[in-house]
């Protein structure tokens, strides 16, 4: 096979290959996205991907901060690459959302050109927790190395926000106007937090006028996201190449169940995203909550335990009877009261729903994929979570398993001289080195990293002895006892 998936080639393609619904050629571009990996060619990108039926402005300009993987593999095929959808009949459709893709360090002048433009209207991201540079407290780290480099003016900016508020200025500079900013990254308040971030940015350039101007022309709404999308990998690769009948670089797969639940600040724009399925609604933050802690908390205990037993994927995870049934009580019983209700949400049926989709057994979910990052996701999954339990006098046993099987995660790498991937892999690495065995004092270890851990929930004793227990548990000879407690 050697005719590879471009514009020119789409036609030849099986007739049940569901492929843009406009023309390409017609489209102009109106979003910059930060961070093109396979969520957002999963499920941005196919949202956008509706919208250009209807809104041929739309179309996106795909920027990578530093690899050039992306570029590389998508340019030679115009931008379009396949999606497959996995149910029990998985389907396939070419995406032609993104137009053009740049890798920012060598394509700088070509990135602050798209953000310019006046036909620019949105700037989205998908650029992992840790890609904001946040302090714990939500604020920018001036500490974080990027941050430093481009406040002392990088030339071109490392960060996501350093990129953002020099198109910003660039924009104010040329008369271009606002834009919406569009975070759609796994943090709760996500779009809030970068409001702050990029303030904060320019505050601390001593450019206090352009942080008023983007006070005034900028929206941030918070968004919640969600679509489980597993890497891709040589097997998904050979199916959507058969499936196409033409060489395919870089497919991406996920759940046919997709989500985008935007704050409704969109404008204009707001009719043709609900047209394309996206939910708009005044108040996210309980969509976000929710998602948040049980769908996310229950992935990442899900992924730390179900390692610890011996799993590698979710749905296999999902088979361990021991491990769904503490699953469901963590979620229904633990996290759910967390919650509270919220107007247009049946948490009961969410949960049975979310569920559903971990045993999708057409989807493998590899477990090690979820425990990256460990250090930014559990303070949104499962910390606010336990801190809310204890301040409510709920009970925090079940919650803590998760963060202790992270601990003894993140040591048994240590141990084996295995990479931790995580920013704070160096810390953590020595944390895990330090660790001797002794629950209390290995669990106290971790506890004193306050990147992590806030101080007044690392002092809880509720919490530090449930998480002795599971610790003690979890790193016995039978670690599923650690589930009965
Ligand atoms: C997962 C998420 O990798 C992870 O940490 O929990 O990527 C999860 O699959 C998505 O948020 C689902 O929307």
């Amino acid at each position: 096979m050697n005719r590879r998936l471009s514009d020119a080639t789409l036609g030849s393609a099986p007739g049940e290959v569901a492929r843009p619904a406009y023309d390409r050629t017609a489209t102009r571009i109106g979003v910059v996205h930060f961070g093109p990996g396979a969520f957002h060619r999963a499920h941005q990108a196919y949202y956008v991907d509706k919208m250009l039926a209807r809104d041929p402005g739309l179309a996106i300009s795909a920027v990578s901060l530093r690899s050039d993987a992306v570029r590389a593999a998508l340019t030679p095929q115009d931008g379009l690459y396949s999606l497959i959808e996995r149910e029990a009949e998985p389907s396939l459709r070419v995406i032609g959302a993104i137009r053009e893709v740049l890798t920012a360090p060598t394509a700088p002048e070509a990135v602050f050109a798209r953000l310019a433009d006046p036909n620019v209207r949105f700037v989205s991201a998908t650029v992992t927790e840790k890609g904001y540079c946040l302090t714990p407290a939500g604020d920018l780290d001036t500490a974080h190395p990027d941050i430093r480099l481009d406040l002392a003016a990088a030339d071109p900016p490392m960060s996501f926000i350093g990129w953002l508020v020099r198109g910003l200025s660039g924009r104010r500079a040329a008369g271009s106007g606002g834009l919406v900013a569009l975070s759609c990254d796994n943090l709760s308040g996500n779009g809030e937090r970068l409001r702050r971030g990029v303030l904060q940015f320019a505050e601390a350039l001593g450019d206090l006028d352009l942080a008023r101007w983007i006070e005034g022309e900028a929206r941030f709404p918070n968004s919640m996201v969600d679509s489980i999308t597993p890497a891709t990998d040589e097997a998904l690769r050979a199916e959507a190449q058969a499936r196409l009948g033409l060489a395919e670089a870089w497919p991406i797969q996920r759940e046919r169940f997709v989500q985008w639940v935007i704050e409704d600040q969109l404008g204009a724009d707001s009719a043709t995203f609900a047209d394309s399925g996206v939910t708009l609604t005044g108040d996210v933050v309980a969509f976000e909550r929710a998602k948040l802690r049980l769908l996310n908390g229950a992935h990442s205990t899900l992924a730390y335990v179900g390692m610890r037993l011996g799993h590698a994927t979710v749905a296999e995870a999902m088979a361990d009877p021991r491990l769904a049934a503490f699953l469901e009580a963590l979620m229904r019983r633990d996290i759910a009261p967390s919650l509270g209700p919220a107007a247009g949400l049946d948490l009961d049926g969410y949960i049975t729903q979310i569920l559903a989709r971990f045993r999708n057994p057409a989807i493998a979910h590899k477990l090690s994929q979820i425990a990256w990052d460990g250090s930014q996701k559990l303070p949104f999954r499962l910390l606010q979570t336990v801190a809310e339990a204890l301040a409510a006098g709920r009970p925090v046993e079940r919650l803590s398993v998760g963060v202790a099987a992270w601990m003894l995660f993140v040591r048994d790498q240590a141990r084996a001289g295995a990479a931790i991937p995580d920013p704070l892999a160096g810390r953590l690495a020595a944390i895990g080195l330090a660790c001797d065995g002794d629950p209390a004092g290995d669990v106290a270890r971790f506890l004193a990293l306050g990147a992590v851990f806030p101080a007044d929930l690392a002092q809880a004793p509720q919490f530090r002895s449930a998480l002795g227990q599971s610790y003690d548990r979890l790193s016995g000879s039978d670690p599923a006892a650690a589930l009965a407690a």
